[in-house]
């Protein structure tokens, strides 16, 4: 089991993974949709978080989710990752590189969760691309885009026992950095 803990003055922000169990942010959409995301993941995360602003809260989870995730997917995983996910009028697919290229490509008809995924994949070193095929309740594009990361991610993280890449390294080892 891996933890990480970011403070700064805005956010408190706590995580576990590998044998971690509750979510609980105080911002009943972002719980709803950490937890989404680590079922679809196969995460056992724990998230005990708190923040000044909501704006503050959703980034600072993402970047320590990222930054945990960094530490903690093996060099040598399978890498990729590909899902589309429904939820009733949505459909959104997500494609993962895990491969230690950090970008983000996309839109979501939310700011802050748009925000959210770009931190999250700036941080955890990864290349993401979010497709929303179709969608008009933002709850629904929204919650489909997490389930189709999850299921991306489960699928990249996955230990493959060798480094997939041409030039035999995916990235240097990462440590996790201090709160800050
Ligand atoms: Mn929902």
């Amino acid at each position: 089991m891996s933890r990480l803990t970011r403070e700064t003055r805005e956010t408190r922000i706590q995580l576990e993974l590998g044998a971690g169990d509750g979510i609980e942010t105080g911002d009943a959409f972002l719980d709803h949709m950490l937890v989404t995301l680590a079922r679809y993941g196969d995460l056992s995360l724990a998230v005990a978080a708190g923040g000044d602003l909501r704006h503050h809260l959703i980034e600072d989870t993402a970047i320590a989710l990222g930054e945990l995730l960094a530490a903690e997917t093996p060099a040598t995983c399978a890498r990729y990752g590909h899902a589309v996910v429904p939820m009733d009028e949505a459909l959104v697919e997500v494609t993962l590189d895990a491969g230690g290229r950090p970008h983000f490509e996309g839109r979501l008809p939310s700011g802050l969760y748009e925000h959210f995924f770009r931190s999250l994949a700036l941080h955890a070193r990864w290349t993401v691309h979010v497709r929303v095929i179709r969608g008009r309740d933002r709850h629904h594009v929204v919650e489909a885009a997490f389930k189709a990361l999850g299921l991306a991610l489960r699928q990249a993280r996955r230990e493959d026992g060798a480094v997939f890449s041409t030039k035999g390294a995916v990235r240097t080892e990462w440590e996790v950095p201090d709160a800050g």
